[in-house]
C-alpha cells in the first residue's frame, strides 16, 4: 500500500538510505580490499589508524575495558560510528544536498588517507576506500530519488486537482525493498572479500608449516661482497623488499599438496612431479639476480636472492626434449606465460624450480609453492610464478603472455649499472664524499664500473668480490676532489665479455631500456 508523506519531512527513510548506502560501499571496498590490496579495507585501516594515534591512556582504557577483545571492540566501534554518520549524511543529502555527499566523500578521504599512511603501503591502497565512497555515493542518490516525490497515479494533477503539490507518494515498501537490497549485496561482497582472504589465510598457514629440506649443494654470500655502505642496496635483497611485478589480481593461492608440474610437448615422454617428489630431489642454493624488463635506467625492478631449487636441466633430461625443439613454454597456474630458449635452460647454469627463496619457502607473492628462477634472462621470459606446466615446442609454434604484447620473444638481460649513494638531489659536503651502487650483467659478469663527474675522464671505481656472474655487484667510487656546487654523476659497467655500457637511451619496450644512471649531487 503506497503511503502518502512529504519529500524530505521524514528522517527515518532517509537516514536509512544513508545507511543503506554506505553499508553497501563498505562492503564493496571490503571485496576490492581483498583483491588488490589485502591490508587496506577501509573499516581495518581506519582502526589501525586510530590504533596509532591513540594516546596511551586510551589504549590502556581500551585494554581495560575489552581486554584481548580490544582490537574487535574498536572495530564494531568504528562500524557504529560510522552507521551514525551514514544516517546522518542520508538525511543531510535529503534536506540540504550537497552536504550529504560531502560527508560520505569526507569519509572516503580519511579511509584513503589512513590506507595510504599504512607503512609498506602502495597507491593502490586507496582503492578500496575509493571506490567504498564512490559506490556509497552513487547509492544515495540512486535511493534518495525513490523518495522524492513522484508524478504517478496516486496523485493525478487532472483527477485530484485540489492536492497539495509538495505531497507526494512514496513506495515505502519499495524503498524499504532497494535499500534492503543495497545492504544484502554489501553484505554479500563482505563476505565475498573475507572467502577470497580466507583461501589466502589457509595457504599462508600451510607454507608458514613447511620445513624445506636442506640442500644438497650450498651456496653462499662471500666476504667482501657487501661493502656495508649507508643507502646503498644490500647485496641479498630482503623478501620484504623483493620487487614483486605479475599480472596476478590476487596471489593465486596454490596448495603444495595439490601441486603438480607436467612436462609435455615435444618430448620422447611426458614428465609428472609432484611436491613430495621434487621436495626429495637433491636440492641446490644458487645466488641469481633477478631483473624486470621493464626496469628502468635507475630502476628498483630488480632484487638478488639466494634461491633454493632443482635444475630444470635435469627434469628436461627425463622427458627427452626432440631434436627440432627450440623453446620451452612454461605456464602459471593463473594463465601467465613465458618463453625460455630451450637451450638456456639445458646448458650448465642454475636454471632451477626454485622452492625456497633466502632460507624460506617463497613467499606467495613471489611464487609459492613453485617458481623458475633462470639467470641471464629478463623475468618475463623465464621466471614465471606458480609453474606447473613446461610445455616443450618451438618459437615458431607458441608465443608467451608478453610476447604477445609487443614484446621482445627473447629477453637477455642487458649489461647495467645503478647509482645509489647519493640520492638524486641528495647533498654531500666538500672534499672526499662517497659514490657507490650496483652494477650486474647476469651470466656474463662484471669487470668494472667507471664513474664520470661532470665532463670529466671516465674514472675506474672499485668494485666489491662478486657473488658469482648471476649477480650483481657493488662498487664504489671515493671522490677526492669533491668542489662545492652542482655535480653531475654518470656510471657505466663494463661486462666481462668486453662490452662497455651504452650511453644511448632506449625505453624498456620492447626488450628492455639502455643509457647512463644520473644523478646530480649538490657539494656544500
Ligand atoms: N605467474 C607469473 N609469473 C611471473 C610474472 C607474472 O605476471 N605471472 N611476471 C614475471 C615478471 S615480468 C617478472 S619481472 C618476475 C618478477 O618476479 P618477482 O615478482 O618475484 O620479483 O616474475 C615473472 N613471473
Ligand atoms: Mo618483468
Amino acid at each position: 500500500m503506497p503511503e502518502t508523506r512529504g519529500p524530505a519531512r521524514g528522517w527515518v527513510l532517509p537516514a536509512a538510505a544513508g545507511v543503506a548506502s554506505v553499508a553497501l560501499g563498505l562492503g564493496v571496498g571490503q571485496l576490492v580490499a581483498a583483491v588488490v590490496a589485502p591490508a587496506s579495507s577501509p573499516v581495518v585501516v581506519v582502526g589501525s589508524l586510530l590504533i596509532d594515534l591513540a594516546p596511551p591512556w586510551a589504549k590502556d582504557t581500551a585494554i581495560a575495558l575489552f581486554g584481548t577483545a580490544d582490537k574487535a571492540a574498536l572495530l564494531v566501534g568504528i562500524g557504529l560510528v560510522l552507521l551514525a554518520v551514514a544516517g546522518a549524511a542520508g538525511v543531510l543529502e535529503a534536506r540540504r544536498p550537497p552536504w550529504g555527499m560531502v560527508v560520505v566523500g569526507a569519509v572516503g578521504v580519511v579511509g584513503a588517507v589512513a590506507a595510504a599512511s599504512r607503512a609498506n603501503a602502495s597507491m593502490l591502497a586507496i582503492v578500496p576506500s575509493a571506490v567504498a565512497a564512490i559506490t556509497a555515493m552513487l547509492a544515495l542518490t540512486f535511493l534518495l530519488r525513490k523518495l522524492a516525490p513522484a508524478p504517478d497515479a496516486t496523485t493525478d494533477a487532472t483527477t485530484a486537482p485540489d492536492t497539495a503539490p509538495t505531497t507526494a507518494s512514496v513506495d515505502r515498501r519499495r524503498f524499504l525493498g532497494w535499500a534492503g537490497g543495497a545492504v544484502a549485496i554489501g553484505a554479500l561482497a563482505a563476505l565475498g572479500g573475507y572467502a577470497l582472504q580466507a583461501g589466502a589465510r589457509a595457504i599462508t598457514a600451510v607454507r608458514d608449516a613447511i620445513r624445506l629440506p636442506t640442500a644438497a649443494t650450498t651456496a653462499s654470500v662471500p666476504a667482501g661482497a657487501e661493502l656495508g655502505i649507508d643507502g646503498l642496496t644490500p647485496v641479498v635483497t630482503p623478501n620484504a623488499e623483493f620487487y614483486r611485478i605479475d599480472t596476478a589480481l590476487a596471489v593465486p593461492a596454490v596448495d603444495p599438496a595439490d601441486w603438480s608440474l607436467r612436462i609435455h610437448g615435444l618430448v620422447d615422454r611426458e614428465v609428472t612431479l609432484t611436491w613430495d617428489e621434487l621436495l626429495a630431489l637433491p636440492l641446490e642454493e644458487s645466488i641469481t639476480t633477478l631483473a624486470c624488463v621493464s626496469n628502468e635506467v635507475g630502476g628498483t625492478l630488480i632484487g638478488n636472492a639466494l634461491w633454493l631449487g632443482y635444475p630444470i636441466r635435469e627434469l628436461l633430461a627425463r622427458a627427452g626434449p626432440s631434436a627440432d625443439a627450440d623453446m620451452v613454454l612454461s605456464r602459471s597456474i593463473d594463465g601467465f606465460t613465458a618463453s625460455t630458449p630451450l637451450e638456456v635452460l639445458q646448458d650448465d647454469r642454475n636454471a632451477i624450480l626454485a622452492v625456497g627463496m633466502n632460507g624460506e619457502p617463497l613467499p606467495t607473492e613471489h611464487g609459492f609453492p613453485v617458481r623458475m628462477v633462470v639467470p641471464g634472462l629478463y623475468g618475463y621470459v623465464s621466471a614465471t610464478k606458480w609453474v606447473v606446466d613446461l610445455e616443450v615446442t618451438r618459437f615458431d609454434a607458441a608465443s608467451a603472455y608478453w610476447t604477445d604484447r609487443g614484446w621482445s620473444e627473447r629477453g637477455p638481460i642487458k649489461l647495467s649499472s645503478r647509482i645509489d649513494v647519493p640520492r638524486q638531489g641528495q647533498s654531500v659536503s666538500p672534499g672526499s664524499a662517497v659514490l657507490a651502487g650496483v652494477a650486474w650483467h647476469q651470466h656474463v659478469g662484471v669487470a668494472g664500473v667507471e664513474v664520470r663527474i661532470d665532463d670529466g675522464e671516465w674514472r675506474p671505481a672499485e668494485l666489491a668480490t662478486a657473488i658469482n656472474d648471476d649477480t650483481w655487484v657493488q662498487w664504489k667510487y671515493d671522490w677526492p676532489d669533491a668542489a662545492a656546487g652542482s655535480h653531475s654523476v654518470r656510471v657505466r659497467a663494463l661486462g666481462a665479455d668486453g662490452e662497455v655500457q651504452t650511453a644511448s637511451r632506449q625505453g624498456v619496450v620492447p626488450d628492455g631500456a639502455t643509457g647512463l644512471d644520473e644523478v646530480t649531487v649538490e657539494v656544500r
